[in-house]
């Protein structure tokens, strides 16, 4: 895992450490301590109050009784101003805006806590998508060449290895594969990590929750980000209100697929012809 600062983060390195190095990097010292405060406020205050939301990769905490200590709080946009505050920040749509290409977007934002005692995740990915140990539902030959993928998390408390941060296997996502338990995982990581902080890392790179063994919650803001193209697993804009979807700014815009039109209603659609670079008709 690789470690940068607001001054030293730059495209080329970046890309190298999360597609060929360990798929992992963290930025330090990205948001303020108001702003993280704020967002771990109204997180923790959902998380309170609200009924028990769906949960994945969770097998181990639901057998052992201890799946409440593992929450989420979903579809964060329409949470609080912050969440679109945080989520716009220049370097993330410097760096993703390369990666996944200019009008990539937000497959899921939402938060992950994690209570003491909390047993942790079953080591995963995310991308191709999270589904992917149903190999035969995926096209022949499909592999990591290319990122369709980043995720990115924003501690909201103290992410350590007593805490519970997010463990990985560093250079997992070299060869595309969904681990299981014969898999070695000898050479497990964890995104170590403090409030302020920003991690990305490669989805196809083995990851998960690890047990919370400290005494303090362990929050995070958990980001997809994808190219223009993909499906995202979470819908992300039906529940958002008309006010918001027309007021929110160009960035949030972009990040709910708002400058993509597909798929579209062509036989409703005004456009006569809309795609196309139109050499032959000069
Ligand atoms: O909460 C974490 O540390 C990771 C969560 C995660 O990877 C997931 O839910 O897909
Ligand atoms: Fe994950």
């Amino acid at each position: 895992m690789k470690v940068f600062n607001t001054e030293t983060i730059n495209y080329n390195d970046f890309k190298y450490e999360i597609t060929q190095g360990s798929g992992v990097i963290v930025i330090k010292d990205v948001y303020s301590e108001e702003q993280i405060s704020s967002a771990r406020e109204v997180i923790n205050n959902f998380a309170e109050n609200q009924e028990t939301k769906e949960t994945h990769f969770n097998a181990e905490a639901e057998a052992s009784g201890k799946i409440h200590l593992q929450q989420r709080v979903w579809n964060l946009f329409g949470k609080d101003k912050i969440f679109s505050e945080l989520i716009t920040h220049d370097l993330i749509f410097e760096l993703m805006s390369k990666l996944l290409g200019t009008k990539f977007i937000t497959g899921s934002y939402c938060a992950s806590r994690l209570l003491p005692g909390a047993p942790g995740q079953e080591l995963h990915i995310d991308y191709p998508y999270w589904d992917f140990y149903e190999h035969e539902t995926f096209p022949d030959g499909l592999n990591g060449s290319f990122l369709q993928n980043c995720q990115a998390t924003i501690p909201l408390d103290v992410c350590s290895n007593k805490s519970g941060a997010t463990a990985f296997i560093p250079g997992s996502q070299k060869k595309l594969k969904y681990p299981n338990k014969n898999d070695d995982f000898s050479k497990m990581e964890q995104m170590i990590a403090n409030p302020g902080d920003l991690v990305f890392f490669n989805g196809n790179c083995w990851h998960g929750a690890m047990p919370n063994n400290s005494d303090h919650q362990r929050a995070v803001l958990l980001i997809e980000f994808l190219p223009k193209y993909i499906k995202p697993v979470e819908d992300l804009v039906s529940y958002l209100d008309h006010n918001f979807k027309e007021n929110c700014s160009h960035r949030v815009k972009q990040l709910l697929g708002f400058n993509y039109p597909y798929p579209k209603i062509m036989d409703t659609s005004k456009s006569k012809n809309e795609i196309g670079i139109g050499y032959k008709a000069k």
